[in-house]
């Protein structure tokens, strides 16, 4: 790791199932295990991407199938740089379960954080309207809205580089 790389703790945030951990792994190893297993624990991985010219260290935390317990949210999110949430857009209950998650990481996290939402498994028939997304995210303050599928691959690195150079304008705004 080159001296001047910037470290960002990101973790990503959502009711289980909705498709955080196989985000994950398309992002890092680009492919999609369909027998994947709900995660046990937390995980966290990490890339090196470039934004900008700068080396950037992303540190990507999983919350793993614990997603229900509040006490361990507030250890999984303390110290973040960024968080990523996820919902599925076929599920609208997994929509309005953001607007939770978000106050968990407000109280976990004394600064503000750059925060992203994604829309999972568009390469599924939706049940949320896109509209509808957009203006539960604007009313949360998140940067950024963006849909994608862990599947097919679809934006997946888009979301996670989205998240690295807000964190990154973040650290250059402090
Ligand atoms: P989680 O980590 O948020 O709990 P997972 O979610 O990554 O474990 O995914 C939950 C289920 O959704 C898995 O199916 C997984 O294969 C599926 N999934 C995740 N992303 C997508 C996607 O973009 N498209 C489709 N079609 N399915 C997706 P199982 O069957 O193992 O429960
Ligand atoms: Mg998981």
């Amino acid at each position: 790791m080159q001296k001047n790389t910037f470290k960002f703790k990101i973790t990503l945030f959502g009711a289980g199932g909705v498709g955080k951990t196989s985000l994950l792994i398309r992002y890092i190893k680009d492919y999609f295990n369909p027998e994947l297993k709900q995660t046990i624990g937390s995980n966290f991985l990490i890339k090196d991407v470039e934004v900008e010219n700068t080396n950037v260290r992303l540190l990507l935390w999983d919350i793993g199938g614990q997603e229900q317990f509040s006490k361990l949210r507030q250890i999984y999110f303390k110290g973040s740089n960024g968080a990523f949430g996820v919902y599925d857009v076929t599920s609208q209950p997994s929509l309005l379960k953001l607007p939770g998650w978000i106050s968990s990481i407000k109280k976990s996290v004394k600064k503000s954080i750059p925060m992203i939402i994604v829309g999972n498994k568009t390469d599924l028939k939706r049940q949320v309207e896109r509209s509808e997304a957009e203006d539960l995210v604007k009313r949360l303050n998140c940067c950024d809205y963006l849909e994608t599928s862990a599947k097919t691959g679809e934006n997946v690195e888009q979301a996670f580089k989205k998240i690295a150079k807000a964190c990154l304008e973040s650290v250059k705004e402090a």
